[in-house]
């Protein structure tokens, strides 16, 4: 299996299963909270500047945005969560969304969820971890932001995060930065060994 992973592009956008792509290339989507770096991931795993819109500004993502590389393999940025300025009814709307997704998609062979690495995983972190182990969907714990921290402290951040978490050790657990490209080998080795093994 080789996947050139510099041959992506965004496929399309959707709200609810009727758009879904109608294919068996596996999926892999990212989940965290707004801000945390999601879409910085794509564009870094994917060496492009801009392709997942990224902005200082969260909540900008409001859409299942669907990415193709190669024919072979999906990127799905997902919303973020936790994002206090939205109201009750766009929670839910949000809520209803990403459920269908996680919970109907055949083609969904993991998900990246991506934590903060200097920070304890919030509420709605260790909700959305609960939920992926329950309906038993692999996880990729990824830990953005790694640049802001210094090295020796990063064995304790990590065992922090994973306490947390209740940190199941059948998931892969990944440093990350988008500033200086830390975890992008790791990571593309976890999530091919998840799209491609059956
Ligand atoms: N220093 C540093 N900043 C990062 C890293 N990853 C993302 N950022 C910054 O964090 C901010 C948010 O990044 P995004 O990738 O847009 O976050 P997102 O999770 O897609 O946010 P939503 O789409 O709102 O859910 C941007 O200003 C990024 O430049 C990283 O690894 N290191
Ligand atoms: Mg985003």
């Amino acid at each position: 299996m080789k996947v050139n992973t510099h041959n992506a592009d965004i496929l399309l956008s959707a709200t609810n299963k009727g758009h879904y792509p109608q294919d068996d290339i596996p999926e892999v989507a990212l989940a965290g909270r707004s801000n945390v770096g999601k879409s910085s991931f794509i564009n870094t795993m994917l060496n492009r500047k801009n392709l997942a819109r990224t902005s200082g500004k969260p909540g900008k993502t409001q859409l299942l945005n669907f990415f193709n590389i190669d024919d072979q393999l999906r990127f799905v940025d997902v919303p973020g969560y936790g994002y206090a300025r939205v109201s009750k009814k766009e929670r839910e709307k949000w809520g209803k969304m990403i459920e269908e997704y996680l919970t109907t998609r055949e083609n969904l062979r993991a998900v990246v969820s991506l934590v903060d690495l200097r920070h304890e995983p919030s509420a709605d972190d260790v909700q959305m971890y609960e939920f992926l182990k329950y309906y038993e969907i692999p996880v990729i714990l990824v830990a953005t932001k790694a640049d802001k921290i210094p090295r020796g402290k990063w064995n304790k951040h990590e065992s922090m995060i994973k306490k947390k978490l209740d940190f199941d050790k059948t998931d892969t657990f990944i440093i990350f930065s988008s500033v200086n490209k830390t975890g992008v080998e790791e990571a593309w080795d976890a999530i091919f060994d998840y799209s491609f093994s059956e």
